[in-house]
């Protein structure tokens, strides 16, 4: 998991730890992540990674979910960052774990090889609400997959 890097054809999805929620981004159809702005995030319009479609061309068919939807058997490349302070990202069925550093980006890799959905747990006390921070990974059939991210980017 750490001494490999991930595959290259590995399924690339961005993930960003707050108080007190996780948050996924997926590139899209052109497979290309718009820049971040951290001045432009704005949780009450859901801009919850600050990107600026207007003037920035790949931002414009991000995807972003509260949930972290991957298809089964199929390598996730996992792309996190912190917000604010430090979290964690824990799934106790897939014996990964793996801390969010304010300042790094750190860097995951997976293979999920079980239909199925599973809590994802931060494990690092984070501030008030850590007991609450949690979310959920759904782990599907590279067809419902495919149904499913069509159907976030209309
Ligand atoms: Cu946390």
């Amino acid at each position: 998991m750490y001494f490999q890097p991930a595959a290259a054809d590995a399924l690339p999805i961005q993930v960003q730890a707050g108080q007190f929620a996780f948050y996924f981004r997926y590139a899209g159809p052109d497979g290309k992540f718009g820049a971040i702005h951290p001045e432009k995030i704005d949780e009450g319009n859901s801009n919850f990674f600050g990107l600026d479609p207007e003037n920035d061309i790949p931002a414009r068919d991000d995807i972003t979910s509260g949930e972290l939807v991957i298809p089964v058997n199929k390598e996730i490349h996992l792309m996190m960052h912190a917000k604010d302070v430090g979290h964690s990202f824990y799934v106790r069925e897939l014996r990964i774990q793996q801390d969010f550093v304010p300042g790094l980006d750190l860097s995951l890799h997976f293979t999920a090889t079980k239909v199925g959905k599973y809590e994802i747990v931060c494990t690092q006390l984070c501030g008030l609400g850590h007991y609450n921070m949690r979310g959920y990974l759904n782990v599907m059939s590279q067809d419902d997959f495919d149904k499913w991210l069509k159907s976030q980017s209309s």
